[in-house]
């Protein structure tokens, strides 16, 4: 082998969006509140290639959702993250990089599925996971012989690589850290590209690999508190053993913590109290839908065992919020599922409801059946964001869907139905312990409360009326300032979208 060609790698997490689009998953309205330029998380992609790059390159992060993409700094190489959202984004800053006569190098879930679709726009494709070819890619990068394709063979051990390199990153702006214990679902429901992306058995990291990551992890500040780690585990449950010794460890780190679990997590008590010993806050868990029919369909059966409204309470009765997820546009789905579902998250006391239409993502099954079916609309894929409507459903017209998930999603984050839920929250004391682990200084709640009624004197009444009714409780200590934030940001997102 020649001597080592320094390159200088650009790595890229594509913006979400477009600037006036707006979405559950982004928060512009908290990045405006705090005047910087914020998001809720980057991409683990980018900062794990980071450390999968040999030493002596050099690495810099663009991350457009929160900075401009500097195509002058001119690198030998750019590998962008793809998801299907913003995979056309993706395909034009592959151009972009192109017309400079930079290489460019695609990978993650949407040119896996579509690899075809995404060669037409780089100049290499990854499919699969990165971990055993991207030193590979690169030898070949500096040598000018890069492959058209690289695939992964079989599935990744985790076990033996290095844990992300985040120092790549923009890290004050990020409200919350990504950590990842493991891959891979059981399950095979029918909307989702897990199983067949990650495989279905469950591999993990060890435990010291883990902790080590959560340690360094741990002491970020996002500005006005301490940073909050989001598991991006697809089940954190998925291994009870290893969950146990997971929670178990974590405990003295004191750390804030968020994940997404199945169900039957409610059924599990000894892991609840130590996943609320740990500083676990809020579980998100996907419902999905509430009609059996339904859940029959997509495959979901692990939640036909389940009586929604008591598993809620359950979990919730160890001080976790729960953060129940719902797809509307199931082949079940009618005119009247929307009222129903209205009422079983108003009378469940849903507090952050994430309502998604179905949306049918290339390599699931459901891709493929809708597709057989003659109901995929287009495939532009930049609205196969949750939040449009890209296939005919079965018992509705998808003008109807569209209006129904607006009717949802306007009700339950009107700030009416907001504030008694919150107001219902605060009663019953549900943060008693988590401000404990999670302290907002008084500075910063005094900030908070002035930057409210600096919204005093925006045109918006209701939220007028809404920051008065709160003002008295933005001091008290139990009151979570993070959950009236993202409160506001989603009724924000729902009534300007
Ligand atoms: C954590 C997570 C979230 C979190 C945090 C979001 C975030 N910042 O990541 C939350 C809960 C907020 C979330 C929300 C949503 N998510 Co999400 N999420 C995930 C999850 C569980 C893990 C992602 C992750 O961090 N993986 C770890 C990294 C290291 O893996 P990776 O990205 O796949 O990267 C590897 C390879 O793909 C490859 N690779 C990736 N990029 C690149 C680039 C190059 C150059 C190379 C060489 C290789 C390479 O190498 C990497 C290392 O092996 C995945 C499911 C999954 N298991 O992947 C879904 C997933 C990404 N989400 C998905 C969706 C649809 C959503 C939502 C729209 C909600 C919904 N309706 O389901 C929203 C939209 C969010 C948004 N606007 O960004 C889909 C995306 C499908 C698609 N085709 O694009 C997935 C795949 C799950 C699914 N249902 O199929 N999500
Ligand atoms: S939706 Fe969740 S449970 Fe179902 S296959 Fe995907 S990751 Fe697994």
């Amino acid at each position: 082998m020649g001597s080592f060609n320094k390159m200088k790698i650009a790595l890229i997490i594509p913006k979400n969006s477009s600037d006036n689009e707006k979405s559950f998953y982004d928060i512009k309205f908290v990045s405006e509140f705090l005047f910087s330029k914020k998001t809720f998380s980057y991409l683990l992609a980018v900062p794990t290639l980071a450390a999968l790059t040999p030493p002596g390159h050099e690495v810099r992060v663009f991350d457009e959702n929160i900075e401009d993409i500097d195509y002058d700094w001119a690198p030998d190489l750019a590998g962008i993250t793809v998801r299907t959202m913003f995979a056309k984004m993706a395909y034009g800053i592959s151009e972009n990089f192109r017309a400079r006569g930079v290489k460019t190098v695609l990978g993650g879930i949407h040119p896996s599925m579509c690899v075809e679709e995404a060669l037409q726009y780089c100049d290499s494709v990854v499919v699969g996971e990165a971990e055993n070819i991207w030193p590979q890619l690169l030898a070949d990068a500096r040598d000018g012989k890069l492959n058209r394709t690289y695939q992964a063979e079989g599935k990744v051990d985790l076990t033996a690589f290095p844990c992300a390199d985040r120092s790549v990153l923009s890290g004050d702006s990020y409200l919350a850290d990504i950590v990842q214990t493991s891959k891979g679902c059981p399950f095979h429901c029918e909307f989702c590209s897990v199983h067949a992306f990650d495989g279905q058995r469950i591999r993990h990291r060890t435990l010291e690999q883990v902790i080590e990551e959560v340690r360094k992890v741990n002491s970020t500040v996002a500005g006005f508190k301490k940073k909050s780690i989001f598991f991006a585990d697809d089940n954190i449950i998925a291994n009870r053993k290893y969950a146990r010794e997971l929670f178990i460890a974590l405990k003295p780190y004191n750390v804030n913590w968020s994940c997404q679990a199945s169900i039957n997590i409610s059924k599990e008590d000894e892991l609840l109290t130590l996943m609320k010993e740990s500083g676990c806050g809020a579980i998100l868990v996907g419902l999905e839908s509430i009609s059996e029919e339904n859940l029959s369909c997509m495959d979901k059966n692990i939640n036909r065992k389940h009586d929604f409204a008591e598993a809620i309470k359950k979990i919730q009765s160890f001080g976790i919020l729960v953060q129940g997820s719902f797809i509307l546009g199931y082949d079940f789905d009618t005119k009247a599922s929307f009222d129903e579902l209205i009422h079983f998250i108003d009378d469940a006391g849903l507090l952050m409801p994430l309502i998604n239409i179905l949306t049918p993502f290339p390599g699931t099954k459901l891709f493929n059946r809708l597709e057989k079916e003659g109901r995929i609309i287009h495939k532009d894929w930049s609205k196969y964001d949750s939040k449009n409507v890209v296939f005919t459903p079965s018992r509705l017209t998808p003008e109807e869907l569209l209006e129904g998930h607006r009717k949802v999603i306007r009700h339950l984050y009107s700030f009416d139905s907001i504030y008694s839920k919150l107001k219902y929250y605060w009663d019953i004391d549900f943060w008693k312990q988590s401000n404990e682990k999670d302290p907002v200084k008084y500075k910063y709640r005094l900030l908070f409360a002035v930057r409210l009624c600096t919204l005093l004197f925006s045109l918006n009444l209701k939220r007028s009326v809404f920051i008065l009714k709160i003002l008295p409780k933005v001091f008290q200590k139990r009151v979570r300032i993070s959950t009236i934030l993202t409160l506001m940001s989603y009724n924000d997102y729902v009534y300007t979208s």
